[in-house]
């Protein structure tokens, strides 16, 4: 099973990079595209439909301004979909964040905060370790490294 990352553009890429390092930190596989809902929407549509048979387990799905591509993307399979809202240049990422998090009843995207990649991957990976123990084991220790910083920290 993997996780599949789709991006609205190239100009994601730096915030959405933080998902894909969570992935490789946990030895997750995933796929990672760009694709736009509202500028290649008959591409992506193909791409969203066809998860399933690339055993697609997860999508995480991060666009700007008026930020479609989560909610089209669950319009489009019954797989989870987690939203990431990216940080525009005039709204600050409100714009993505409002147009993402705000889904009619019955399509749900698990949105997560403006620029929030990494915890987009980790809820990935939660889903993921429901089957996968060795998984769940990694996040507990992710968790636990996590702790200890913040129990060591010196100020
Ligand atoms: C959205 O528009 C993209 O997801 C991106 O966040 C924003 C700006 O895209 P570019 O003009 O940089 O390609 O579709």
């Amino acid at each position: 099973m993997k996780v599949s990352v789709i991006m609205g553009s190239a100009s994601d890429w730096p915030v959405m990079k933080g998902a894909c390092d969570i992935l490789e930190q946990f030895g997750v596989p995933y796929e990672k595209k760009v694709l736009s809902a509202h500028r290649t929407p008959v591409e992506f549509t193909q791409f969203v439909k066809g998860a399933r048979d690339r055993d697609v387990a997860v999508l995480i799905a991060g666009a700007g301004g008026a930020a479609h591509l989560a909610g089209m993307t669950a319009a489009l399979t019954t797989l989870p979909v987690v939203g990431v809202p990216i940080a525009s240049k005039n709204l600050g990422g409100l714009d993505s964040l409002l147009s993402m998090v705000q889904m009619p009843s019955g399509i749900p995207v698990a949105t997560v905060a403006i620029d929030g990649a990494k915890n987009a991957a980790l809820i990935a990976v939660s889903i993921l370790a429901l089957s996968e123990p060795e998984l769940s084991a990694k996040l507990d220790s992710y968790r636990a490294a996590q702790a200890e910083k913040v129990l060591s920290s010196q100020i």
